[in-house]
């Protein structure tokens, strides 16, 4: 909260940054489509930025979702 104190992350530079910051990546490799692409998955609503909102509901279908809840946020 400290770090993104609007309550959301405001763009996939950002959403790099926190993956790195917290050693999902490792320093020497970044692949920006992915990190575009995991941006896009958490923006349920598509407004360009990822809020608290998203990130839950995205966790929970990863979570407790079935195989073709999954599926579709992932290639929605
Ligand atoms: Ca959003």
């Amino acid at each position: 909260m400290k770090d993104y104190p609007q309550g959301y992350i405001p763009n996939v530079h950002q959403l790099d940054a926190l993956l790195k910051r917290y050693c999902l990546w490792t320093n020497e490799y970044t692949d920006a489509k992915l990190v575009e692409r995991l941006f896009r998955l958490f923006d349920v609503d598509r407004d360009n930025k990822i809020s608290f909102a998203d990130f839950l509901i995205v966790s929970s279908i990863l979570q407790n979702g079935t195989t073709r809840d999954k599926m579709k946020r992932t290639y929605n």
